[in-house]
């Protein structure tokens, strides 16, 4: 193994310092895609990028490349590393960030201990990642894989009525660089877990063997708006009551299934949205994940039926926007065993395990042998002000990924 280590302070200081870049009056942390706090926190990267004389480059969708690309390794494919540093709304400071920040100390750790490595090393922060402004999410890695033209993407309407481009444009991250110009030798991703495994287990290091299906569904049901007093329950076309009925369907199946298969209405909002008014229309989104293709499928296709009966016993017309649907993936073995090995190298306990949530690492996986490693998250909690890590636990994992690195670059 490297025998080398992070340099703690640089990579806890930017941490923090990133965290703190798209916080409102209120403190709460947002960077949604292509937003003005979006470019002040790519600002804050790319200066990053560029103190540690990195080549930086901006593809057409946004995607931000760091490339340490020394003479001797130039023909080489690049070892990728990354993540993203959009957010949810009221995030917490290490989803996404963590990875991006830990493969840019890597590479500052590597040069300064005077390596060349065989292949060069870059880092990535891939766009819209999250997908809460514009579907699909891991957009920015998808069109970087092939697996969306980065047309479509760039035409994508958002939750507020922009247009991704032209929104790229406005923050001055609209590159040139065409989508996919660097094709890695492997992709490898440090993330924190966002979920309760590691820290009930006691184990500072997770090695991502597989990553689980997800199914983005937007869903409008209209009835007609009437009067809350006068109209008698036997006469209405409640477009409310509908959606309740489907909120309280996708999760009675979820929790029915068993513990992988989970289910998530997260968006709803109902038109006219008045307190006397029966709604005339509800729209609303379900994410349906499962590490297990067919179970997915299987209540992707149980939920149309279910939209179905619900329309006619409700009078309702229902309308069905598909915005994401990921197969489950399973990472490269070679790399997952290096992890391993990696965090065994540094006297830390790991385990094999899955990913609840959806990462770059599955989109780059279509193009590269690709891996994950994780890091606790307290409680399990993520997606929330509240997403915390201990500082031992992000150094350690720092550590592994330089190890992992080293080895995979052949430094
Ligand atoms: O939805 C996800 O799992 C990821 O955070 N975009
Ligand atoms: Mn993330
Ligand atoms: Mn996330
Ligand atoms: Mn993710």
């Amino acid at each position: 193994m490297s025998g080398l280590a992070i340099h703690e302070a640089r990579l806890l200081g930017r941490l923090h310092a990133l965290g703190q870049i798209g916080r409102d009056g209120e403190n709460r942390l947002t960077r949604l895609a292509a937003s003005d706090t979006d470019r002040a926190g790519r600002d804050a990267l790319v200066g990053w990028l560029r103190e540690a004389d990195l080549d930086v480059v901006v593809d057409r969708i946004g995607n931000i490349f760091g490339i340490w690309r020394t003479h001797a390794n130039a023909a080489e494919a690049p070892l990728l590393l990354g993540s993203h540093i959009d957010t949810v709304i009221d995030a917490g400071i290490y989803d996404g960030c963590y990875g991006v920040l830990a493969g840019l100390e890597v590479i500052e750790t590597l040069r300064a201990a005077g390596l060349t490595p065989v292949r060069p090393i870059a880092v990535a922060a891939f766009t819209n990642e999250e997908g809460v402004r514009y579907a699909p999410d891991m957009m920015g890695s998808l069109v970087h894989a092939g697996g969306l033209s980065v047309e479509e993407a760039l035409a994508s309407i958002g939750t507020d009525g922009t247009t991704l481009g032209a929104e790229l444009e406005r923050i001055g991250y609209a590159g040139v660089a065409e989508p996919g110009f660097l094709r890695p030798h492997a992709y490898v991703e440090l993330h924190i877990e966002q979920g309760p495994v590691l820290e009930r287990e006691g184990v500072p290091i997770g090695a991502v063997a597989t990553l689980q299906g997800i199914s983005w569904q937007r869903v409008v049901m209209e009835g007609t708006a009437n009067h809350a007093g006068t109209t008698p329950m036997s006469m209405r076309r409640d477009a409310g009551y509908a959606a309740a009925r489907v909120i309280a369907f996708v999760n009675e199946q979820a929790r029915k299934a068993h513990d992988p298969s989970v289910a998530t209405v997260g968006c709803i909002a109902f038109e006219p949205n008045a307190i006397n008014v029966i709604p005339a229309r509800a729209t609303f989104t379900v994410d349906l994940r499962d590490p297990d293709e067919a179970r997915l499928a299987a209540g992707e296709a149980a939920l149309a039926i279910f939209l179905d009966e619900v329309a006619a016993s409700e009078g309702v017309s229902v309308s069905v926007e598909r915005l994401a649907r990921f197969s489950p993936v399973a990472f490269d073995a070679g790399i997952v065993a290096l992890i391993e090995q990696a965090a065994a190298g540094r006297g830390l306990a790991y385990q094999r395990m899955t990913s609840g949530a959806g990462h770059d690492a599955q989109m780059m996986a279509r193009m590269a042998p690709a891996a994950m490693i994780f890091v606790p998250s307290l409680g399990g909690i993520s997606h929330n002000p509240r997403e915390h890590t201990p500082q031992a636990d992000l150094v350690a994992g720092a550590n592994v990924l330089l190890d992992v690195v080293a080895c995979l670059a052949d430094a």
